[in-house]
């Protein structure tokens, strides 16, 4: 074969990295090192980078054609990648070259790295594990896109005025582009809304639409230690012509420029809402906008191959994350059968070949159901496919359950109590070959509620994965100093085959790994305290036990229980000065959706908290409480190395698995959680010795409640907490302006406490209590944050990944 032209035209020594940044910088900015901003050097370097990541993935694609390996699509309506400059840079095991090639120009790695924006395309959970996944998928040399939504405004960013959350756009494209993107002008699909269904010669014609143009940007996602580089491919709105036009020719410019931003407003903001299924229209159209152009992109190059369909689920997979991309189902129905001329039959046995869902919450109110009259006014085809899967599931129903109505109206895709509506999520169990829940409890519990009839029904279709993290970015990135340390005990090879980690266990009887492993955890504190002092003028104490709480703020997550516990401590340490208090310093940071009240009520709690005990003389170093504000992927890797405590505390059965537990304990922080999601499984592989559980099991939970649950009972019985919350209620903590955490109160008090605070709170404290006695034991503490490190490699994506990989999707990993 002819050897290409371009290959090995890249090296990357040092010599070589400093030409490339320095031409990037000349040619492409225009710019000489004398007027060079660190945004030019930045751009400079990350297109030096870019380059060489290129050059894997045109070897990798160029396997996959000639591979013909079947391809799995991962549709997410996010994906929360965070920066990708120094990611890059561990692919390509370039980092240190890369410093000393900056260095040699005179450039602070490190302080330029600071102006890459975070792509915030996602919310929390569910978006950062798409991220983890697409990164183990390359790394284990899976055929595989991403599809999803390149949003002009990510997740808002968290201002704390005055204690307040206030929100404020994220235009994460601004001021620099986004250098890692792929524009692909010749990559455009028409996107359809509205119109109606006409019937000609017994096929359907669906016209009178409006169409909105779909474009795709594509990311590298490059592997480690591989020479894999996949693609994520984000899909942009772009208005059509004739929108434009025939608002233009009757004169009206102003009207047609309108029409033209309508439809690029498609794509403008991610919904910043992970707690309720709102049902906004242009959600929906969102949901739709990437689902049909992905699927009329996966068509095409299905078609660039293959003559026929017949094949099409041995070539290809499409993996649902959670509901918000299940019209994917009926957008293939029609496109085959509209389209390509596939019989109904064919086509809807092929897509329950072809798609597999992950359920990501059993809570209801996330759960997505769209009315009838809003899907038949947007998507008024596909509306009718969904009656007709549900006519053929229905009678499938009937047949093996010999017409049970009960049953029948229950599992209809329709609800037809009240106005009647599409229920998305039992549209994905019907339509897929594989259901999974995302931690053993979660996948459990999935079963024996929200679809107890489809277990029944389908019982060979319900899984469990239990999630993981990449370890390249959560440990190897995010802790250097911990990354160094444990290579230099057991190699590097950790971050590719995490399981490996578990050799550290017989280092945490080993002094001298102790005493550099305390050093390192020190150091980190250190930086995150220097952050906080300069950011929020707040003086941690490197010595006290950093106890952390970092995640979305929801009820159900309960930082309430967390604030009951910093206001009794408070109380107690005024009462009792002279005790010898362990130093700690509670730390929480997270985003509330911006119309849930109740989140927003408990940022400002936990401000006006810290405002009264930061600034009591007599608590000094004993306590202190800080609320980090704008919480994201970039904080994350910042925060987690210098967690001591994990604060893993939602009511037993609420939260499906948690990400961020995985993180923190690799990072070497003990948990305190509740028996969970997946601090279950964090507890079985650490060791129950090793992990501070506490509170009502999920069993108990039902239990409780079903027992008519008094929350005021455990007010009346227990004083400090009856004090902690009449403090709440009456303005200790708000004197100017006594009411302002009625509502809270009220919540606990008078509303049910639904997710079980006080039921919970004698046990967290005792608890609490247990990790204070432990950590004035430094070595018995440090002994148990070691095996955390070592008890953690099951909890690797790429391990997640294999899982999907042999048990759902059925693909085997392509050769390069
Ligand atoms: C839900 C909704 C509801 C409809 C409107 C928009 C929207 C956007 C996002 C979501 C996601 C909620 C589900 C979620 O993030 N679940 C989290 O998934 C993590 C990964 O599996 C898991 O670790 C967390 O426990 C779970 O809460």
């Amino acid at each position: 074969m002819e050897k290409p032209l371009h290959e090995g035209y890249l090296a990357s020594d040092v010599e070589a990295l400093k030409r490339s940044i320095s031409n990037n910088l000349r040619y492409r900015s225009g710019k000489i090192p004398l007027t060079a901003t660190r945004g030019d050097w930045l751009l400079a370097a990350e297109l030096a980078v870019r380059n060489r990541l290129v050059e894997r993935w045109m070897k990798s694609n160029t396997a996959y054609y000639t591979q013909n390996s079947k391809v799995v699509y991962y549709l997410s309506m996010e994906f929360l990648i965070g920066r990708t400059f120094q990611n890059a840079l561990e692919c390509l095991d370039i980092r240190e070259d890369m410093e000393e090639a900056l260095r040699d120009l005179a450039v602070d790695m490190e302080e330029i790295t600071s102006y890459e924006p975070d792509a915030a395309l996602g919310n929390g959970g569910l978006g950062r594990l798409a991220a983890c996944f697409l990164d183990a998928m390359a790394t284990l040399n899976i055929a595989n896109i991403g599809y999803g939504i390149r949003y002009d405004y990510g997740m808002f960013k968290q201002e704390i005025i005055d204690g307040y959350q206030v929100e404020t756009p994220d235009y994460w494209l601004l001021t620099r582009g986004n250098p890692w993107e792929f524009p692909r002008p010749e990559l455009q699909f028409n996107v359809r809304y509205g119109g109606h269904v006409e019937q000609q010669n017994g096929r359907a014609r669906w016209v009178d639409s409006h169409r909105v143009l779909a474009m795709a940007y594509d990311t590298i996602i490059p592997g480690y230690d591989t020479e894999c580089a996949t693609t994520l491919r984000l899909w942009s709105a772009k208005a059509t012509s004739e929108i434009n036009l025939s608002a233009f020719n009757k004169g009206n410019y102003a009207g047609a420029v309108e029409a033209k931003n309508m439809s690029e407003n498609v794509t403008r903001v991610l919904y910043p809402d992970d707690s309720t299924a709102s049902g906004r229209e242009l959600r929906l159209m969102q949901e739709y906008f990437f689902v049909s152009a992905s699927l009329q992109d996966l068509i095409r190059r299905h078609q660039l191959n293959h003559a026929s369909f017949d094949n099409l689920a041995e070539t290809i997979s499409i993996h649902l994350n959670d509901t918000h991309p299940v019209l994917a189902v009926p957008e293939l129905i029609r496109i085959l059968v509209d389209e390509q001329g596939v019989s109904f039959k064919q086509a809807w046995s092929l897509a329950q070949q072809i798609f597999s869902y992950t359920n990501h919450t059993l809570m209801s109110e996330a759960l997505e159901t769209w009315t009838v009259e809003m899907l038949g006014r947007i998507l008024p085809r596909h509306l009718m496919i969904i009656f007709d899967i549900n006519n053929e599931f229905l009678s499938m129903v009937a047949q093996k359950f010999e017409n049970d109505n009960d049953l029948l109206r229950r599992v209809s895709l329709v609800d037809e109590a009240g106005e009647r509506r599409v229920r998305m999520a039992y549209l994905a169990v019907v339509a897929s070959h594989k259901v999974n829940g995302v931690s053993e409890l979660h996948s459990e519990l999935m079963k024996e509620s929200i679809f107890a009839d489809f277990a029944r029904i389908f019982p060979e279709r319900f899984t469990n994965v239990t999630n993981g993290i990449t370890p390249r970015r959560w440990l190897s990135q995010a802790n250097p100093f911990l990354s160094e340390l444990i290579d230099d005990r057991i190699g590097k090879n950790w971050r590719r085959h995490f399981e490996e980690i578990g050799r550290l266990k017989p280092y945490a009887n080993d002094p001298a790994f102790l005493g550099s492993f305390k050093a390192v955890k020190r150091q980190n504190k250190q930086r995150l305290a220097r952050w906080v002092r300069n950011v929020l003028n707040v003086n941690l104490n490197p010595d006290s036990l950093f106890d952390v709480q970092i995640k979305r703020i929801h009820e159900y997550k309960r930082q309430l229980l967390n604030v009951l516990h910093v206001i009794t401590r408070y109380n107690q340490i005024k009462a009792n000065p002279d005790v010898n208090w362990v130093p700690r310093s509670i730390i929480f940071a997270g985003k509330a959706a911006s119309a849930y009240q109740m989140a927003k009520d408990i940022i400002k709690l936990i401000n006006d908290v810290a405002v009264k005990v930061n600034n009591d003389r007599d608590i000094g170093d004993k306590l202190k409480v800080v609320f980090i504000p704008n919480y994201g992927v970039s904080l994350a890797e910042m925060i987690i190395p210098a967690a001591d405590l994990s604060e893993q505390i939602s009511m037993a059965g609420t939260e499906a698995s948690g990400t961020g537990n995985m993180k923190l304990a690799a990072n070497g922080a003990l948990t305190i959680g509740t028996l969970d999601g997946a601090n279950i499984e964090i507890m079985e592989r650490v060791g129950s010795d090793n992990i501070f559980i506490f509170g009502n099991t999920a069993e108990q939970v039902e239990q409780i409640k079903a027992n008519n649950y008094q929350p005021r009972e455990y007010y009346e019985r227990i004083p400090e907490l009856k004090q902690a919350l009449d403090q709440i209620r009456d303005g200790f903590f708000s004197p100017d302006e006594p009411g302002r955490f009625r509502a809270i109160y009220d919540s606990l008090i008078n509303y049910g406490d639904r997710y079980l605070v006080l039921a919970d709170y004698e046990s967290y404290m005792a608890t609490q209590r247990q990790v204070d006695t432990l950590y004035r034991q430094t070595i018995r503490w440090d002994t148990k944050a070691i095996a955390n490190v070592a008890g953690v490699g099951y909890f690797s994506a790429d391990r997640a990944i294999s899982e999907y990989a042999r048990n759902i999707w059925n693909v085997e990993p392509i050769e390069l």
